[in-house]
């Protein structure tokens, strides 16, 4: 149990957001499909991309960490051993999912499993699409549920309609589609973070993307390169939420990721006044990156629905947070897939708001929220979800009284230096 008490502190200060995990995944599983040297700046040492590099060492890629900077030495997929061991992906849902798309055009034998929270998040979605393809992967309710045991076999392209808008399942299947026979086309009708489809760019892959339809041939060769990893504005988030809500404060995020399929965030909080600037860094990267700085703000509620959903899907816990602060009445919507993350998010968001005394209802498909609320202290719960943990501690600067958060350290997954950032950020 971790107390989080701020004392309604102001903040300000400055702080470099570090590396997206979404792209650090990518970037080790590029640079291990790749034969030759790949080099990385950037990577989150969070404990889900940390997951991603031991799978790969059990198949055999050299991958050194030194700090922030990864190196990585591959064969090339051809030259991965079949490993001795269980595949460990830990928390990550982007580690088990885009691995059973590279391992499915293998020619190994693998088992794959998680933590307690992957054992419960649906795998058919990314499964059923590969078995179109020809892979064959077994695992508990068929293939539904990790364990899952892979036995790698030649593919076939396929050509699919995204039934959720998932960068997982598309993912998945793009990395199959490196492997495959013919042209692989993944159709969305609400586009999702597209890191997979700019890696395959910068590995030296032809991809075309038109409208919401992604479309490559099988068989192309990745070449190792250099990455850069941003920011994650995911993480960024709970500091452009607590600069908006906590009294005095200003605060300076640098290296923010600002790609345009998840930066959903900035839209809403320009369109809810927060007090906000966005400064573009480096406009022609291959993921380009922005200086925001944040002031507290008079925040008016919004409705957050449609096509923004996939590209804010993360930041909704924290949004949630921000709404029991603003003036009138935020429906978020068509929200469904927070149901499946590492908690029901919906559940987990209501029930732990409301015990600090947010006025807030769960919908099927999202919350409402009237604001503004005073909040009050109490226990919460992390639900061990990284996004719920962080939401709870900035929600605890807010507070009079402290937080007690049950299994704070979960926030580990995806940022590690949190509370010290938190800290960093006080003004004593
Ligand atoms: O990796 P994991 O556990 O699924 O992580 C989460 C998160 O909150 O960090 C979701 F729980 O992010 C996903 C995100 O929600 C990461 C991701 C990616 O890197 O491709 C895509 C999104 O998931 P999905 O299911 O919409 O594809």
């Amino acid at each position: 149990m971790k107390s989080l008490e701020y004392n309604r502190p102001t903040l300000q200060g400055e702080i470099t957001v570090p590396g997206d995990k979404s792209i650090s995944h990518r970037s080790v599983m590029f640079g291990a499909i790749a034969k030759g040297t790949t080099t990385v700046e950037g990577f989150l040492l969070g404990e889900d991309c940390l997951s991603t590099i031991d799978c790969f060492h059990k198949l055999g890629v050299k991958i050194e960490v030194d700090n922030t900077n990864v190196k990585i030495e591959s064969p090339g997929i051809d030259g991965w051993e079949e490993p001795k061991e269980v595949l460990y992906t830990g928390n990550s849902g982007t580690t088990t999912r885009l691995m059973l798309g590279i391992l499915s055009g293998t020619k190994l034998h693998t088992i794959m499993t998680g933590d307690a929270s992957i054992g419960k998040r649906p795998m058919r979605r990314v499964v059923d699409p590969l078995r179109l393809m020809g892979a064959k992967i077994a695992g508990r309710e068929n293939g539904q549920f990790t364990p899952l045991a892979i036995q790698g076999t030649t593919l076939t392209a396929i050509d699919y309609r995204m039934p959720v808008a998932s960068a997982q399942v598309k993912s998945a299947i793009l990395l199959a589609g490196l492997r495959a026979n013919g042209t692989t086309i993944v159709r969305e009708s609400e586009v999702s973070r597209d890191h997979t489809e700019r890696m395959l760019r910068q590995f030296g892959a032809r991809v075309r993307v038109e409208e919401g339809v992604v479309s490559f041939e099988g068989g192309q060769s990745l070449t190792g390169t250099h990455v850069k990893v941003p920011g994650d504005i995911s993480s960024a988030a709970f500091f452009l939420v607590a600069g908006a809500i906590t009294n005095g404060s200003r605060i300076v995020l640098h290296n923010v990721g600002v790609n345009e399929t998840r930066a959903g965030i900035i839209e809403v909080l320009e369109k809810m006044g927060a007090n906000m600037t966005v400064e573009i860094e480096d406009e022609k990267a291959a993921e380009p990156t922005a200086t925001i700085t944040i002031e507290t703000s008079t925040l008016e509620a919004t409705t957050i629905e449609g096509e923004i959903i996939p590209r804010l899907i993360d930041e909704i816990p924290v949004l949630a947070l921000l709404a029991t602060q603003a003036n009138g009445t935020t429906v978020i919507k068509d929200a469904e897939e927070l149901k499946v993350k590492e908690t029901d998010r919906i559940a987990a968001v209501v029930a732990e708001l409301k015990k600090l005394g947010a006025t807030i209802e769960a919908t099927h498909d999202g919350m409402i929220i009237h604001g503004p609320t005073p909040l009050h202290g109490a226990k919460l719960n992390s639900y061990g979800d990284h996004r719920i943990g962080m939401m709870a501690a900035v929600a605890a600067l807010i507070t009079n009284e402290s937080i007690e958060l049950d299994d704070a350290q979960c926030v580990a997954v995806s940022y590690p230096t949190f509370f010290e950032h938190v800290d960093s950020l006080i003004q004593k």
